[in-house]
């Protein structure tokens, strides 16, 4: 096995203030060397690495602190009908005008991975599972909310009745548009995580991730999965279409 370097990166004066600074966010004060946080971030951290592979380290270090801090019951505040924000915005990687057009006759969604029971799942088939509402705020990182009514299986419903492995460590997903993401397990058995089905109380529209998206108000909204066209449970982590990007893969409570 190679050894470990744990020596100082070489850094420009304007990437070691961000790095400092980063590091004082990370809870890093206690002096954690390269090595150090390359063990805890399970990165393979070397001298001479670039500047954003360490900030990438980090980042997942940050995402294994907050699961540790992670409380089961701490729950995103609900609002009344009156709050709902009119109209709704939209929000893709893409314009409105690309929003992808899924048959519904005969859509069915696909189950992977460390579960007991693969066999894909109709809408009509969901539907029959006990449902739950919310009326939460969605939090997307470019700078808007909104507040929205949706409804569904609760995600751990649906874990339960495909014999997942609850003690794995993610939940993956896959989309009609390309788009995927991925939650920690602890994330998916949370009880205001939602298999919606509904927006409004209608079913879901295609702008708002017709037939079937991911509702997780403890999470920001590109956690969120629209066009939801298969779902897996793993140890290996799944990243996500803007984590992969670098955006923190935990972005929540
Ligand atoms: N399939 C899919 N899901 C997606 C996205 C996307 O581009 N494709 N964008 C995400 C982002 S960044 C946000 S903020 C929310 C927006 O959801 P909305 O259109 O219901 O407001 O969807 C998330 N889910
Ligand atoms: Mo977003």
């Amino acid at each position: 096995m190679p050894e470990r370097k744990t020596s100082k990166l070489v850094l420009e004066p304007a990437q070691r203030t961000a790095l400092v600074n980063t590091q004082r966010r990370l809870l890093l004060r206690g002096g954690l060397s390269l090595g150090g946080l390359a063990m805890l971030s399970g990165c393979n951290l070397q001298d001479g690495d670039t500047f954003d592979k360490v900030l990438w380290a980090m980042s997942r270090w940050n995402d294994k602190v907050q699961a540790w801090l992670f409380n089961d019951n701490k729950l995103a505040p609900t609002y009344s009908a009156s709050d709902i924000t009119k109209p709704f915005p939209f929000n893709a990687f893409y314009p409105e005008y690309n929003v992808p057009e899924i048959d519904l006759s005969d859509y069915q969604l696909d189950v992977s991975g460390m579960v007991a029971d693969k066999k894909p799942w109709t809408l009509e088939h969901l539907r029959r599972l006990p449902q739950a509402s919310q009326i939460t705020r969605l939090i997307c990182i470019e700078g808007w909310s909104a507040v929205g009514q949706w409804g569904g299986v609760p995600l751990k419903t649906f874990l339960q009745h495909i014999g997942a492995d609850l003690n794995a460590r993610y939940v993956g997903f896959k989309c009609a548009d390309r788009y995927y993401s991925s939650i920690d397990m602890a994330t998916a058995l949370h009880p205001q995580t939602i298999l919606a089905l509904d927006f409004g109380g209608e079913a879901l529209p295609p702008d708002f991730g017709n037939p079937l998206r991911l509702r997780v108000p403890t999470k920001l909204g590109f956690k969120n999965p629209k066009h939801i066209m298969a779902i897996f449970v793993t140890n290996t982590y799944p990243g996500g279409y803007w984590e992969d990007q670098g955006y923190n893969w935990f972005s929540g409570i």
